[in-house]
């Protein structure tokens, strides 16, 4: 057995059985592998950046890894933004990339590159297969690592010559790795703090913001008066029906500063403490009241339920029903709105479809118009860099084997980064409904402009202006096998997604907004 079989062979045993892929001469034999052993359901992304942020979808549904398939440090540098998305989702992916053979590599041939520093901008765990006869024994490491608490991002880079090279062994798979032990201390402490009468938050994130972390948290809320708020962006969030009505810390600085600053206590479970996405002049980075104590209840690497649990015992806190978010809107109409498309979209959603939203300006206030609708999984873009959306969307999808809706709230600009992926959910015919937000700017950034006590020009404004040429979505998905159709009302976009709802596949609405 050559080195590559023995990883197809051993990523299976280990329970990793989707690759995403964007090959090259140097995985080759990974390839030829894939036909020697069924069960490896392998899914081709145009650019390695689509690749790495299906990836990140598919573990966020599926909740184990996927693995990659990446050609070189060129390859693996194509899809590091989205590696960096999913690194701050917490995602974990076995990400494999093919290099040159051992002893080319001094040769110093077109692709060569620094390819492990690239992986470790991004990767908790790095290492070089150098031999087939270890390409086995690193690939189950590889699983294991990636399958940590928090998932992380484990690079496994293969010289073609421990691909093709003979000697090659299956290894077993490992076992997962416990969350790291909880501390009593941090517990004995939120409880002091929950217990003092003075104004506490308790801060979610990761997997504290789940069905059961948010059901706990609620309750210790209830018992004791202290408020519950989620993360600006998280991997995943269970929301609608059956969950709480979770507000997220705003975006916006003044907002942030405003929606945080009574707290004289903060309780972190698996959050950060509170900062903007960028420095502004005259503004503080720190969003909650410099006065504030943070205390950690959980770090990531701790199991955030069986700490909350644990919080909700030391307390003695009782049962208490989640609040009921009131009925479910209907489909609005007239011209486009936030407030409008979120009604819509909470209207008419499938029961467990998945939203992947990568909205940016549009999408700030869907929350509060989408708790009423069924329960549901929201996805947001983790890591800031754009262009994760859809890709995010299509992984999601076959993390859900093609059986849940998908939504993706997608803006235009961030669309133009990764929009190869419609080509993915068109060839493997996923049920993916692009909500395209088409503003025909970097609407975002005219604020940013303002907030950062720039002055724009004309030069500087048509740098945010995508209108010169205006970009034909609906062309542009039809050209790679999606069916799309543009929509200028909410009425036509209700009317759409209806259609598009009831029928297998993607599809795409062009929505001027
Ligand atoms: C990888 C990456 N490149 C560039 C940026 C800077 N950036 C942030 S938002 C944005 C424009 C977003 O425009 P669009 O997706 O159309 O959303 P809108 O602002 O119109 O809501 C850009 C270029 C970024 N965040 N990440």
């Amino acid at each position: 057995m050559n080195g590559a079989k023995s990883l197809v062979e051993t990523l299976l045993k280990s329970g990793v059985d989707t690759c995403f892929a964007n090959p090259g001469t140097s995985e080759m034999h990974f390839v030829a592998a894939l036909d020697q052993s069924p069960g490896m359901r392998c899914v081709l992304g145009l650019q390695e950046n689509v690749v790495t942020g299906m990836a990140d979808g598919y573990y966020r549904i599926a909740g184990k890894p996927a693995c990659t398939l990446l050609h070189c440090g060129p390859g693996l540098a194509n899809g590091l933004a989205n590696l960096h998305n999913a690194r701050r989702a917490k995602s974990g992916i076995v990400n494999i990339v093919g290099d040159q053979a051992t002893y080319h590599r001094p040769l110093d041939a077109p692709l060569t590159a620094d390819t492990d520093a690239l992986a470790r901008t991004v990767s908790a765990w790095v290492r070089t297969s150098t031999h087939a006869e270890d390409v086995g024994r690193d690939a189950a490491a590889a699983v294991q690592a990636a399958r940590g608490r928090p998932g992380q991002i484990a690079t496994l880079v293969l010289p073609s010559d421990a691909s093709w090279n003979e000697g090659g062994r299956v290894a077993e798979a490992l076992p997962l790795l416990p969350p790291a032990p909880l501390d009593p201390r941090a517990m004995d402490n939120a409880a002091r703090v929950l217990r003092s009468g003075a104004k506490v938050l308790l801060l979610l994130a990761g997997q504290a913001v789940g069905a059961q972390g948010q059901l706990l948290a609620w309750r210790i809320a209830q018992a004791t008066g202290a408020a519950v708020m989620g993360d600006y962006v998280n991997g995943h969030v269970a929301r609608g029906r059956g969950r709480l009505q979770l507000e997220r810390v705003p975006y916006v600085t003044d907002a942030a500063v405003k929606a945080l600053e009574s707290f004289e206590h903060i309780v972190l479970v698996q959050a950060k403490a509170p900062v903007g996405f960028f420095a502004y002049p005259d503004k503080p980075s720190v969003h909650h009241s410099p006065t504030a104590q943070i205390h950690t209840l959980a770090r990531p690497e701790q199991d955030a339920v069986a700490a909350l649990q644990a919080l909700v015992d030391t307390l003695g806190v009782p049962q208490a029903p989640l609040p009921d978010p009131g009925p479910r809107p209907e489909p609005a109409r007239g011209a486009p709105t936030p407030e409008g498309l979120a009604q819509t979209v909470a209207a008419l959603m499938p029961e467990h479809a998945i939203v992947s939203d990568e909205s940016i300006s549009f999408g700030r206030g869907f929350y509060k118009h989408t708790h009423a609708a069924p329960a549901h999984d929201w996805l947001h873009l983790a890591g800031g860099a754009i262009g994760d959306g859809l890709p995010v969307a299509t992984g999601a999808a076959l993390g859900a084997q093609g059986q849940r809706r998908v939504i993706s709230l997608q803006a235009d600009g961030s669309a133009m980064y990764s929009l190869q992926s419609w080509w993915t959910q068109a060839r493997e015919r996923l049920p993916v409904t692009t909500v395209l937000l088409n503003n025909r700017k970097y609407n975002i950034l005219i604020g940013e402009y303002g907030s950062v006590g720039a002055t724009p020009g004309p030069t500087a404004m048509s740098m945010l202006d995508l209108g010169n040429p205006n970009l034909d979505f609906v062309k542009l998905a039809e050209g790679m096998g999606v069916e799309a159709a543009r929509a200028t009302t909410l009425e036509g976009c209700a009317d759409l997604m209806r259609q598009s709802f009831a029928r297998p596949g993607p599809f795409v609405i062009d929505l001027v907004i």
